[in-house]
């Protein structure tokens, strides 16, 4: 069998296969995962990780495509996580992604993965820290997470990325309200793509509507504007992003970030292994039973949770 010890030098390494594999193995729970984790965890730190969050077709991986694009010809390796909490399947939605990235999906500098739902409960946004934490220790400099900015696993997710930026576009009467709440509160960049359409100007106006009606922050994320299909503005949202990541490092905001994310894994971790001990612990019958009595209203849903936890 695999073991941690032999898998880690290849994937310090930055060889594809080993971070594709290690990848597999934090999100299936191999025996060695924890292992690994703890191997690779004195090697992280270095990637520069952006979020792009927002409604489906707003132009998230068409952004990707030309970020990835302008950060390769800079000569910087990039991963791209794609995370996608409806589908049940990993690979889908990746597979039309590829297809449109056509040639950068080839660049041995890119490293693409889609992540999809898991059954535990924040098992998603537990195997997208993983991914990107692997990314890092594998040597990649950059790692693009792109959400729908949908679930609550999703908003985690992004919400303790260095640089959470949030797509919006202009036609789509109510954009703003579309998103899901707490979603606009994290953004650290708002990108207003599709600005070759119009309204462009009212997606501004509700952005400045939104910021005055909150409290005021100690970075008062900016609005940049992007055609991303021609690549447009592509330059000038990367120095935004990379302002952004002066100003954590100089205002302190880093160790923010740093603490809400641990805090998002050690909540996540904690859940998940809670739960997976406490059902190896009672067997998958007396979980059953537990369920079949709070079904046939002998027992309410809470009472079931405690006794599992006790016994
Ligand atoms: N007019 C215009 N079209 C764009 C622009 N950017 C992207 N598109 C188009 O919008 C459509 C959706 O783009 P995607 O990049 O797939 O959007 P997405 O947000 O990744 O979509 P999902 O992953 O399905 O949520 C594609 O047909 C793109 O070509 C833009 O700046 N202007
Ligand atoms: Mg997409």
């Amino acid at each position: 069998m695999e073991n941690a010890s032999r898998l880690l030098q290849p994937l310090l390494d930055g060889n594809p296969r080993a971070l594709a594999r290690a990848i597999t193995w934090m999100e299936n729970g191999h025996p060695e995962a924890r292992e690994l984790m703890a191997r690779v965890w004195p090697h992280l730190g270095r990637a520069m990780v952006i979020g792009l969050t927002g409604s489906p077709g707003s132009g998230k991986s068409t952004l990707t495509d030309q970020l990835a694009r302008t950060l390769r010809a800079e000569g910087r390796k990039v991963g791209i996580l794609a995370v996608d909490p409806t589908s049940p399947f990993s690979g889908g939605a990746i597979l039309g992604d590829r297809i449109r990235m056509g040639r950068i999906a080839t660049d041995p500098g890119i490293f693409i993965r889609s992540m999809a739902t898991r059954g535990a409960l924040g098992g998603l946004a537990r195997a997208t820290q993983d991914a990107i934490d692997l990314l890092d220790a594998a040597g990649w400099d950059v790692v693009i997470v792109e959400t729908v900015g949908v679930g609550q696993d999703e908003v985690d997710v992004v919400s303790c990325v260095q640089t959470c930026c949030v797509v919006l576009v202009p036609g789509m009467g109510d954009e703003i309200q579309a998103i899901k709440a707490g979603i606009m509160e994290v953004a650290d960049i708002f990108i207003i793509n599709k600005a070759d359409r119009e309204g462009v100007d009212r997606v501004e106006q509700e952005i400045q509507a939104m910021k005055a009606l909150g409290a005021s922050k100690p970075w008062d994320p900016p609005a940049a504007r992007t055609v991303a299909s021609q690549g447009e503005g592509i330059a000038e949202l990367l120095e935004r992003v990379r302002e952004h990541g002066a100003w954590l490092r100089t205002q302190g905001g880093l160790a923010g970030k740093a603490r809400a994310r641990a805090r998002l894994r050690f909540d996540s971790l904690l859940a998940e292994e809670a739960a997976r001990r406490a059902r190896a612990r009672a067997g998958g019958a007396a979980v059953e039973e537990l369920i079949q009595a709070i079904s046939d209203r002998q027992m309410d849903p809470y009472a079931a949770v405690a006794r599992i936890l006790e016994c």
